[in-house]
């Protein structure tokens, strides 16, 4: 006999642990005959029964799909996946995180609006909201959260959304979850909103820490195997369904395909081992570049000499796989290591079973003035590194013959 795991089992999924949700939470019990996996819907319209049933849906009034760019039930059970891992009400899948974020600020702000974000940002967020949301009339201030008290010269009634990563993308910064949310929940009514991309709800969950909602880049970690781009929002049903009814569906249009929602989904049954692995080379690695004597300064959450090494033991369950790190010899010689790697790739984006090496300056954070990098704390010689999946001792190899 099949016997599917589905969401009214006697266990509730909310019993089960972070691995079993991961591959079982929302199975849907009607997938047929009995199949693993789910199937992927391939539509972009649905047929109604009767022209009452069509005004039912358009209303509300009857929930079910309308439109594959509003709902779809492959996405849809992605969605509910990612609500379930990230402990969140609803979830809004998106075709990138960009997708993502810019359905979020268009969703919530409007001119005359206040934005506080942290001072460092992945370089299209930071395109979109220092450069571009003050063309609309929305107030942005970048400030440094790593210290929460510097928000309380900013909030007010009109600050709407206090947005950051953590760790921060490129130079691992770490922003205090908890902290930041309960200073802004005591000043105003601001949205503090993670993107968490860095971390994957198997590290930190930041829902749980008193944020109101998490966005994360699916092209990275939760897919994991470097062949999707796609988003979400997690949070609360107001919220997301604002997200949805307004952001995607009238604004961005950035609606995730049904095939790349069941890539993503396949991804996340294997997250938990491969986070673990991740995060095991990374600690290996970084502990390798800190003491190579041509390593001038490396900056890792799992290494004591992180100015936030306590702060990631609180906030997240292992120190991830991202290392920022600088070379002796700055610049140049970072381009040197950068040419003479052979096993890591030359690549932007981060989460894969590949190891990557790219130079935040020229690529990710290119979108970033060199004033501008400066002033966001992006140090021009920094090289970025996402630790894959591969031999530890082959990827270490490869970095020590880089650095001459
Ligand atoms: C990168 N980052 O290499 P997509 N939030 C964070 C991110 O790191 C990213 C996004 C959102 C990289 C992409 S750069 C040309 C490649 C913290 C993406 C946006 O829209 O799914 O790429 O996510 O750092």
């Amino acid at each position: 006999m099949v016997r599917m795991a589905k969401q009214d089992d006697s266990l509730a999924t909310d019993q089960w642990g972070f691995s079993t949700r991961a591959i079982h939470s929302q199975n849907h019990s009607s997938h047929e005959h009995g199949a693993l996996n789910p199937p992927i819907y391939y539509t972009s319209t649905y047929g109604f029964e009767s022209a009452e049933q069509c005004a039912a849906r358009f209303s509300g009034d009857e929930p079910g799909m309308i439109y594959s760019r509003i709902t779809n039930p492959t996405v849809q059970l992605l969605e509910s996946r990612l609500a379930n891992l990230e402990n969140g009400e609803a979830a809004v899948a998106f075709g990138s995180g960009m997708g993502a974020i810019s359905s979020l600020v268009w969703t919530f702000l409007r001119p005359n609006d206040e934005v506080i974000v942290d001072a460092t940002l992945y370089g299209c967020t930071h395109s979109l909201v220092n450069h571009i949301l003050p063309e609309f009339g929305i107030k942005v201030h970048p400030l440094d959260l790593t210290d929460p008290n510097n928000l309380k010269i900013y909030l007010n009634s009109n600050t709407k959304l206090v947005f950051f990563e953590t760790p921060a993308n490129p130079n691992m910064r770490l922003i205090d979850i908890a902290k930041v949310a309960e200073t802004v929940k005591a000043n105003c009514s601001a949205m503090v909103v993670v993107d968490s991309t860095y971390c994957t709800p198997y590290l930190q969950r930041p829902l749980d820490l008193g944020a109101d909602m998490v966005i994360h880049s699916l092209t990275k970690y939760l897919n994991g195997h470097g062949d999707v781009i796609a988003g979400a929002a997690i949070g609360t049903n107001e919220a997301m369904t604002l997200m949805r009814k307004v952001g995607l569906k009238e604004l961005t249009g950035a609606c995730l395909s049904p095939m790349d929602a069941y890539l993503v989904l396949r991804g996340i049954k294997t997250l938990p081992i491969r986070m673990e692995k991740h995060c095991a080379s990374a600690t290996k690695i970084a502990a390798f570049l800190e003491s190579h004597p041509q390593a001038a300064s490396v900056a890792y959450p799992g290494l004591t000499s992180h100015p936030a090494h306590k702060l990631a033991n609180r906030q997240m369950k292992l120190p991830g796989a991202m290392i920022a790190f600088e070379a002796k010899g700055g610049v140049e010689h970072g381009r040197q290591f950068m040419n003479r790697l052979t096993l890591w790739t030359r690549a932007v984006s981060l989460g894969d079973a590949e190891s990557l090496a790219e130079h935040p300056a020229s690529m990710t954070h290119a979108s970033y003035t060199a004033e501008e990098r400066k002033a966001h704390l992006i140090s021009e010689g920094l090289v970025r590194l996402s630790v894959g999946l591969e031999d530890v001792d082959d990827l270490i190899k490869d970095l020590d013959q880089a650095l001459g």
